[in-house]
């Protein structure tokens, strides 16, 4: 069993690994003051304990150890909201309303209507937030300071958002398609969050208006009734408790879209999904990059010499799916491929693992990297962007081997 002190104890001797070769250079090896030093577990209503980073807004992150399921249970799943005000959504009383200026007229939707009227569909999909690993990004940056659980996998049932476009009678002049919910800042000092995807990722089969997730009603903290789930894309557009569906012939003008949630041009290799949302030197996040990271044994673990160590963990990217997972023990000289498990969709979670057989006395550090069917590898050093966005560095693990 995992106790408190156990976690925070390995999340501090993650924190003071020492800095030496290619390790030197990872994740891990300058986590910045104050960023994940502190850690408090705490139980939001409905959750098991999870690391809070805040309370209002709530944002809680998910222990390493619920990874060592690919689908994270909901009662252990992550929280992020911007603005405290949230609503406790009646899901009887609930309504989607669907209009703008790309629609035929206005439409709304009980949630019974959504069940009964359109067909049902499943996708198992990342929702990763932008900011996920920001609390290890050297320098410093500000943002809510998560470690490496902002990130859950779930099985997601609901209906297709393009179903829902087509019943009211979408036009081809569509841009881009809104959404926004009642979640507010007080005294109205921020903006409400309200978030836009272009009309060809909006009308693809995977995107949709879930209800569901792991077999249940969504939990509150995690957008019940129903939220977006726009697979492979970050999960600032997974708009949760949505209540409204825009459909915009002109490129939405809002702070979320075009302050926040941006990175600079050139250097992802991923930035050119949103050209109605692009400047000349920023491009709205959009598709999650290969990551990886490992869960077993956790840093600051202690092996017996002699007795084989099972190196497990967790992979995905933004839809293209998992080829390889590659693990070093010797700071990158050589790698080993570890074995995949199950394939539950290319935007799922990928477990891997590698037995090694028989390590000897001494500091082991463990170094894991993933490569999609793009062939496109995670970075061996932090690519800096002042929102720390997109933190894909190779994970690495210290233990102990005695
Ligand atoms: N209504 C609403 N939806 C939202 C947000 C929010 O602040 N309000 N935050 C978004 C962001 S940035 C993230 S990372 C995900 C987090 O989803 P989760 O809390 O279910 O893990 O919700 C998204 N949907
Ligand atoms: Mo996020």
């Amino acid at each position: 069993m995992t106790t408190r002190r156990g976690l925070l104890k390995n999340a501090l001797a993650g924190a003071f690994a020492m800095a030496t070769g290619l390790a030197g250079r990872l994740a891990h090896a300058a986590l910045p003051d104050g960023s994940l030093r502190s850690q408090v577990l705490e139980s939001l209503s409905g959750k098991k304990p999870m690391w809070k980073r805040s309370f209002r807004p709530p944002n809680y992150e998910t222990p390493l150890e619920a990874f060592g399921d690919v689908l994270t249970p909901n009662d252990q799943f992550f929280v992020r909201w911007h603005l405290p005000l949230i609503p406790e959504v009646d899901a009887q009383a609930w309504r989607l309303t669907v209009s703008g200026a790309g629609a035929d007229g206005e439409h709304s939707f009980t949630l019974d209507d959504l069940k009964r009227d359109f067909e049902a569909v499943e996708v198992v999909a990342v929702c990763q937030c932008a900011g996920n690993r920001r609390g290890y990004s050297d320098p410093h940056v500000p943002g809510v300071q998560w470690g490496s659980g902002a990130v859950g996998n779930a099985r997601w049932r609901g209906v297709r958002l393009k179903d829902i476009l087509a019943r009211a009678g979408m036009r081809k002049e569509t841009l881009e398609v809104g959404f926004a919910a009642g979640d507010r800042a007080p005294l109205d000092a921020t903006p409400p969050f309200v978030k836009s995807i272009p009309t060809w990722k909006a009308i693809e089969d995977t995107t949709i208006i879930a209800y569901e997730m792991n077999g249940a009603p969504l939990p509150h903290w995690n957008g019940q009734p129903a939220r977006v789930v726009v697979p492979g894309w970050v999960a600032t557009y997974w708009l949760k408790q949505v209540t409204h569906v825009e459909l915009l012939t002109a490129p939405a003008k809002t702070f979320w879209m075009s302050t926040a949630y941006r990175i600079p041009k050139g250097r992802f290799p991923v930035d050119d999904r949103f050209p109605t949302q692009s400047s000349d030197a920023s491009t709205p996040i959009t598709e999650i990059l290969v990551n990886s990271i490992v869960t077993s044994p956790v840093a600051g673990a202690t092996h017996r010499a002699g007795s084989p160590l099972a190196v497990r963990g967790i992979a995905w990217d933004g839809g293209a799916g998992i080829r390889r997972v590659d693990v070093s023990l010797d700071d990158g000289h050589s790698w080993t491929a570890a074995a995949l498990g199950d394939e539950l969709g290319r935007f799922s979670f990928r477990s891997f693992e590698l037995i090694v057989p028989a390590p000897v006395p001494g500091s082991l550090r463990i170094l894991a990297r993933a490569i999609n069917t793009r062939g496109v590898a995670q970075t061996e050093v932090l690519n800096f962007n002042p929102a720390g966005y997109h933190n894909n560095v190779m994970d690495v693990v210290t233990v102990t081997v005695v």
